[in-house]
């Protein structure tokens, strides 16, 4: 346990560490109760720091010796380290510390995962495996000894040797520790070979349990795509003999970029057309090439302190998108990032936990892998590029490269790079990084005398600890669009910058109709009064035209809920004639049909001054895709007929979009056939796309329950596909029904709940389905608080994070915030209640 007072830590304090190190050399005796670390540091006074105490982080170690110098030293240890006097000069740390992975059950510093060792360390894990200076900008050289009775031992950088029960591995690369790690086990490797641009031969391998070698080939296509994409589009090469994948099946997170030693949780990896879903493919491609380009984004170039974390994720996550823009579709990508950025982000951004894209302070760092850091850091980088242009960023980026390579660097350096490649003066942009919350920006036209006005305002509302904000500087992306329907201005960039500012337009023969924030230039909130319908039908500007139908089914909803209209019959008829339009890219109609989610619903209710009703909000749903169904009762099967696909199952975009399109039409076509065409494609499908797809349809038909009993005996020792079969009868359940669901899964002899994917499977979909999870009676919110109090002890981790289905709460009634606050208090009043949570709880509550 930690200290239980939890400390919170400033950057405003940052102080360099008072010594370098030299070189690392560490030799691990595994043994699953008694793991000895033995570890030989050479440390040097660091003559740039502060005068300061001698303190190596450590914690849950047990120390059998430690020298300096060769002589016998009796530090001072306390829960979070050791003090220790030591020479004025360079010298000589040596320690033995003894750790016990197998009782880990955090899934951080080194574990055991399905009888195999694994180590976790950022952010701070490797202060669980031995003593040391557990901070990014410490960086070293490490040379690794495995020595232990499985015949697989990896570790960072290039193998230098092995034989019967060890191996030795260096890493010439200096990195902070956050990016050690270390597996052992019984392993199975899938090869590969890539050549660099100059010519270097890199041997790839994805090491597996036996048994899931029939899953990489996938991954290992997309990894060699990925080093041979940051060639060619950042100049980019590899810089190691060999680079490792492997995959476990325990693991608090996606994937881990440690150096030349990718982790991986199995879901982020494993992939089959028989049991992955296209979307599986399109995630694990984006994730294997996250954690490839952090191999300059975060490992060359670290991070100085874990308040620039953004600096290594808003970038890599920026990166990865432009990646999968490239390989698939570029307005799709855009589209799905939106949602998601919607979903995910907003709700943090204009909650109890909202946070700058660069925090000013933590608790518990492991707390701020958030959608804010994540997301908008890359949303940030994106107006960046943006306003100063595509090839400025690329002189700019090469500049960072060349300065910044092998430094644990800061936001500081990274705009500056950018001001000294363009000469432009980045302060106001930093507000970015520095302020909190999603700004609102709304439009006001005016049109005299052929001059066309855009008055564009924002205003960013008060968040936790920041009251009052600046200006931001907003590039907004418009464009006209002329009376006949042909565009008279081209995508231009407007740069918001104050309060309120007009741009004016003119020589225009009619008034234009004005696409606003085309491509979704910024991450903001904006309220335009416009002819959506006009748009979706003309608008060239794919990601605009697909917003002007999310703001007709939006404000359609709204009407309905509210005022208790009857679906919208304009907006279905413009969206018609796009799902006609059979030149349109299947993905894109797709994502056309689909509905706002409940949960952005539940914001938009909120932003009109009205308190969300789940329940009513499920009610209008309903009856809208009903509406569609009927209404479209002869033209789905013609649409049907357009999703079909013949040729042999392939996960690329052009299959994927058209078996998108066909699940849309297949939700439809359930209301209308009580579930028949699902049966079928249940009973013929041989890829899990089609088999979920139609799967989910019988159970929101009610007549599933067949399907799901024969679903599992084909599946039920493939544990991928049962986290999906356990998520799934949560999701495609009536409100009611998913908690009574969850209340039965949790109790299924399959349900191990330490593992945070079949955690999440069950518990995710229970918070993420808004009409079960705000379900009156308050089930679910007790049930996921029983869960959470359970789960801490053991993992504060992933308990912490899913505390954030909690972080509307203030929007709902006053009975609701009141069930949900008696929870929060319940988790707070739990003994020995970890600092991840406490820290989460408390701010939720604040
Ligand atoms: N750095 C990882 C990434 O690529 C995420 C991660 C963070 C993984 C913390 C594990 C962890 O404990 O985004």
């Amino acid at each position: 346990m930690k200290d239980a007072s939890p400390q919170t830590i400033f950057l405003k304090d940052y102080a360099a560490f008072g010594w370098r190190i030299e070189d690392v050399h560490l030799t691990f005796h595994l043994s699953g109760g008694a793991t000895r670390v033995v570890s030989r540091i050479h440390f040097a006074p660091n003559p740039d720091a502060p005068e300061q105490a001698f303190f190596l982080h450590g914690e849950q170690l047990k120390l059998i010796r430690a020298s300096i110098d060769g002589n016998a030293v009796s530090p001072e240890l306390s829960e979070q380290g050791l003090t220790c006097d030591v020479p004025s000069g360079p010298f000589l740390w040596e320690s033995e510390v003894e750790i016990a992975p197998d009782s880990n059950t955090a899934l951080e510093g080194l574990y055991m995962s399905g009888g195999m060792y694994c180590t976790q360390c950022e952010a701070e894990g490797f202060r669980k495996i031995t003593y040391y200076p557990d901070r990014p900008d410490v960086m070293a050289v490490f040379t690794v000894r495995v020595e232990g009775d499985m015949p697989v031992l990896l570790s960072n950088g290039n193998l230098k040797g092995n034989g019967d029960g060890w191996a030795e591995w260096h890493d010439p690369w200096p990195k902070p520790a956050y990016l050690f790690a270390l597996v052992a086990g019984d392993l199975v490797n899938f090869p590969g070979a890539f050549k660099t641009m100059s010519g270097k031969d890199v041997a790839l391998n994805i090491w597996v349990r036996p048994g899931d070698e029939g899953k990489c080939a996938f991954g290992m296509e997309a990894l060699i795509a990925s080093m041979k994409w940051d060639e060619e589009v950042y100049g980019r090469e590899y810089d190691l003999e060999i680079f490792n994948i492997v995959a476990v099946d325990d693991f608090n997170m996606g994937a881990m970029e440690n150096k030349g030693l990718n982790v991986f949780n199995s879901s982020c990896v494993l992939a089959s057309p028989e049991t992955s879903t296209d979307s599986n493919f399109e995630r694990i491609e984006a994730i294997i090439a996250h954690e490839y380009f952090h191999n300059w984004t975060g490992n060359r170039i670290t991070c100085r302190d874990w308040f620039q974390l953004c600096l290594k994720e808003g970038l890599t996550v920026f990166r990865d998108g432009q990646f999968t823009s490239d390989v698939r579709s570029a307005p799709v990508k855009r589209i799905e990032d939106v949602i998601q950025l919607r979903a995910r982000q907003f709700p943090e951004d204009q909650g109890p936990l909202a946070h700058p894209v660069r925090p000013e302070s933590f608790q518990e760092i492991n707390n701020f892998y958030t959608a804010t850091i994540y997301e908008k850091g890359a949303e940030v980088i994106g107006m960046l590029k943006t306003l100063v242009g595509d090839d400025a960023y690329a002189k700019a980026v090469d500049l960072y490269f060349d300065r910044h390579d092998g430094d644990a660097a800061t936001i500081e350096d990274w705009l500056k790079v950018f001001e000294d490649s363009t000469g432009r003066d980045l302060t106001q942009f930093k507000r970015w990084y520095a302020q909190a919350g999603t700004p609102f920006v709304t439009v006001e036209e005016a049109w005299e005398d052929g001059t066309f006005t855009l008055t564009l305002r924002q205003h960013t509302p008060p968040s936790p600890g920041q009251d009052v904000k600046k200006p931001y500087v907003i590039p907004v992306a418009v464009g006209l669009i002329g009376p006949n329907g042909n565009e008279v201005l081209e995508t231009q960039i407007l740069e918001l910058a104050d309060a309120e500012q007009s741009f004016d337009f003119s020589g225009l023969a009619a008034r234009p109709v004005a696409s606003v924030l085309r491509g979704f230039s910024a991450p903001v909130v904006l309220t335009h009064d416009v002819d959506r319908a006009f748009l979706l039908a003309h608008d060239s500007d794919p990601f605009n035209r697909w917003e002007a139908s999310r703001g007709l089914a939006r404000d359609c909803l709204l009407a309905m809920i509210r005022d208790g209209a009857a679906p919208d019959a304009a907006w279905l008829d413009g969206l018609e004639k796009v799902l006609r339009d059979d030149t349109l890219d299947p993905a894109y109609r797709a994502l056309m049909l689909e509905a706002p989610s409940a949960a952005e619903m539940a914001q938009v209710l909120h932003e009109n001054g009205v308190i969300p009703d789940p329940q009513a909000i499920w009610d209008a749903m309903d009856t809208l895709a009903q509406a569609m169904a009927d209404r479209w009762a002869g033209f789905l099967p013609e649409l049907a007929e357009q999703t079909k696909v013949t040729a042999a199952y392939k996960p690329d975009a052009e299959q994927a979009g058209k078996r998108f399109l066909g699940g849309a039409v297949l939700a439809l076509t359930r209301r209308l056939d009580g579930g028949a065409a699902a049966l079928a494609q249940f009973e013929t499908a041989d890829n899990m796309t089609l088999q979920l797809v139609a799967l989910g349809n019988l159970l929101r038909a009610g007549v599933g329950d067949a399907a799901l009993s024969a679903f599992y005996g084909q599946w039920k020792d493939d544990r991928l596909v049962m986290d999906k079969w356990f998520g799934l009868q949560v999701s495609a359940s009536a409100p009611k029904d998913a908690i009574d669901r969850a209340e039965a899964l949790v109790q299924h002899e399959a349900f191990d709940w330490q593992n945070p994917n079949r955690f999440r499977a069950v518990f995710g979909a229970l918070s993420m389905h808004h009409a079960a999870f705000h379900h009156v009676s308050g089930r679910a919110y007790a049930l996921l608080t029983d869960w959470l109090i359970k789960l801490d002890d053991k993992n504060p981790q992933t308990t912490a994070r899913m505390c954030s289905a909690f972080q509307t709460w203030r929007r709902y009634d006053a009975d609701r915030q009141t069930l949900i606050e008696a929870q929060l208090q319940r988790i707070m009043a739990k003994p020995n209640l970890s600092p991840d949570t406490n820290e989460m709880v408390s701010r939720i509550l604040a």
